[in-house]
């Protein structure tokens, strides 16, 4: 057991050891087989790429330790997470020049708006294990994107299609009232605030 010193939570945040799962609607049952990524819009030359299972499985892949920051005031600190940083998915198909944001999809619709800026940012990952174990279906096996920065709702569990926009439309949660670029140090929570 090491102890350590706690470590500031972002402003309004409560601590947690792990967050509750948090899914809208139901857990798809979706196996490594059947799942692939899709990048897809605005990209550099029209064409889309699609990653399966044995083509991620076959790049690098980086150990993430990031604590996890749930919009409705909850932190789990210190979650290990492993996979394959998306900086490296999207500079095997980059966006055209000067566009600026993406929607990611999740199986059955869900989806979050975030910038390139923050999907190329060196520690977020499309994640296939945390704490050491293969990601389980209700953590969004076989694999979620993690930005650790961001409120957690810009982590489609399930991850299944990045899609580049010139402009950044609103996702699941931003049309409901929540912060079109969520980050959570900066609390920015809420769609009024923007
Ligand atoms: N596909 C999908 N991804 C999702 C969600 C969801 O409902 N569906 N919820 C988001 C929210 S609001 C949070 S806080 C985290 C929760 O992750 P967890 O269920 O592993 O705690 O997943 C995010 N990713
Ligand atoms: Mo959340």
């Amino acid at each position: 057991m090491t102890y350590r010193e706690p470590r500031p939570l972002p402003p309004g945040q409560n601590l947690v050891e792990r967050l509750p799962v948090r899914t809208y609607g139901r857990v798809p049952e979706l196996s490594r087989e059947q799942w692939s990524l899709q990048v897809t819009g605005d990209t550099h030359d029209g064409s889309s790429l699609t990653i399966d299972w044995a083509m991620l499985s076959a790049m690098t892949h980086v150990e993430l330790e990031a604590d996890m920051h749930c919009v409705s005031k909850l932190t789990a600190q210190d979650v290990r997470w492993r996979g394959v940083p998306m900086r490296a998915i999207v500079e095997m198909c980059p966006p055209a020049p000067g566009i600026d944001h993406a929607l990611v999809y999740g199986q059955h619709g869900y989806s979050a708006s975030v910038t390139i800026a923050d999907l190329t940012s060196p520690r977020t990952i499309v994640a296939v294990e945390m704490d050491d174990a293969p990601l389980p279906a209700e953590r969004g096996g076989p694999a979620r994107l993690v930005i650790p920065h961001l409120y957690s709702y810009k982590g489609p569990k399930w991850v299944r299609e990045v899609t580049y926009l010139a402009f950044a439309e609103r996702g699941f949660w931003e049309d409901r009232g929540y912060h079109l670029h969520g980050d959570a140090w900066r609390q920015e929570r809420y769609s009024y605030q923007e």
